[in-house]
């Protein structure tokens, strides 16, 4: 009882600090979401009420294109408007957070010091319910902790993609000259996720024909009335030349999200996206621990016996399974 009250009480201190902005308490909280912590329920029970403020940019491209290197001079852009920021680098396919993502904060560390900009690197693999469920969390931390403007980066590998889109308010797709971006485009879908289509390294040969390519490509998909029409950005991220485009594409994104409704559609969404992810994680670690239970040996002899039959004894086992409250 005592360790629990202690708990509650270094939560709520936790939560409490981390809405005044201090780092290491953010720091913390998201490293509960990466250790799946038995805390987070009353993490998340404390942040519910104090989320759903921040603007939520997903940023994706093939490795190399420059995401790191546009954040940075998004970030720039932004605390121009005095706007607090928070970077989540999540790299899906590493199991550790750091290493391959030193690289990112380097190329962020314009504002390594800056305290309105909070940057983590984050990795989802090894998690039972991976980027779908880690990176909603570490979402309402940085949300709760008075972020203005959420960017998540991260390294696009088919699947994430489509997964960081789901998350965000509006994604960012980034190609660049002289990558068989075109091709790639195509194949891995973005032409239906992204918001804003950035084709950076402007300054290499190639970028007007990127651009070609690929607005012939967008234009190839039928879109209703008054629907958002993707722009197309060129920008030279290492410069900044063309970012001050990309941050009035993106309020005027944001305006269209909030006039359309399209804004609390795609917010339902993902709380019903992170319910099923929470549900179905909650679920698979259960069942987890079936195949060690007495129980199942039971059933199993009691079927062998002829005393049941096997449907009636995985109901059974469903119902003890899914009888005990949510972690
Ligand atoms: N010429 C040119 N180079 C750029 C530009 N933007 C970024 N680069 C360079 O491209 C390389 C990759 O940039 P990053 O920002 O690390 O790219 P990334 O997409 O974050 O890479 P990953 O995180 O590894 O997928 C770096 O050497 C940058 O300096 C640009 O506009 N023009
Ligand atoms: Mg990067």
């Amino acid at each position: 009882m005592k360790g629990s009250r202690r708990a509650e009480q270094s939560v709520d201190d936790l939560v409490g600090r981390a809405r005044e902005g201090d780092a290491r308490a953010v720091a913390r909280l998201i490293s509960l979401v990466e250790d799946e912590s038995p805390l987070l329920r009353e993490v998340m029970a404390a942040l519910g009420t104090h989320t759903g403020n921040a603007q939520v940019i997903g940023i994706t491209g093939s490795p190399g294109v420059g995401k790191s290197t546009s954040t940075n001079a998004l970030v720039s852009e932004l605390r121009k408007q005095d706007k607090r920021v928070g970077i989540l680098a999540v790299d899906p396919s590493s199991p550790f957070s750091g290493g391959a993502l030193l690289g990112d904060r380097v190329r962020m560390q314009d504002h390594a010091l800056d305290s309105a900009v909070y940057i983590r690197s984050m990795a989802s693999r090894g998690h039972l319910g991976g980027l779908a469920w880690a990176t909603p969390q570490a979402l309402r931390v940085l949300d709760a902790a008075g972020c203005d403007v959420i960017i998540i980066e991260t390294v696009g590998v088919g699947q994430s993609e489509v997964e960081i889109a789901g998350l965000a308010d509006t994604t960012v797709v980034l190609l660049a000259p002289g990558m068989g971006d075109g091709i790639q485009a195509a194949k891995a879908g973005i032409l239906e996720i992204g918001d804003i289509y950035v084709i950076n390294k402007a300054d290499r040969d190639g970028a007007d024909q990127v651009r070609r390519d690929l607005r012939s490509m967008l234009a190839l998909g039928e879109r209703p009335e008054g629907a958002w029409r993707p722009p197309i950005v060129k920008t030279v991220a290492q410069s900044g030349e063309g970012i001050d485009e990309v941050v009035a594409e993106l309020d005027r994104h944001r305006a269209h999200l909030e006039s359309s409704g399209e804004m609390e559609r795609r917010r339902t969404r993902r709380a019903r996206d992170e319910i099923e992810a929470i549900a179905v994680t909650a679920l698979r670690s259960r069942w987890g621990d079936v195949h060690g239970r007495s129980e199942l040996d039971d059933l199993a002899a009691a079927v062998v016996a002829g005393d049941r039959d096997a449907y009636s004894a995985a109901d059974e086992l469903i119902e003890s399974v899914t009888d005990a409250p949510t972690r």
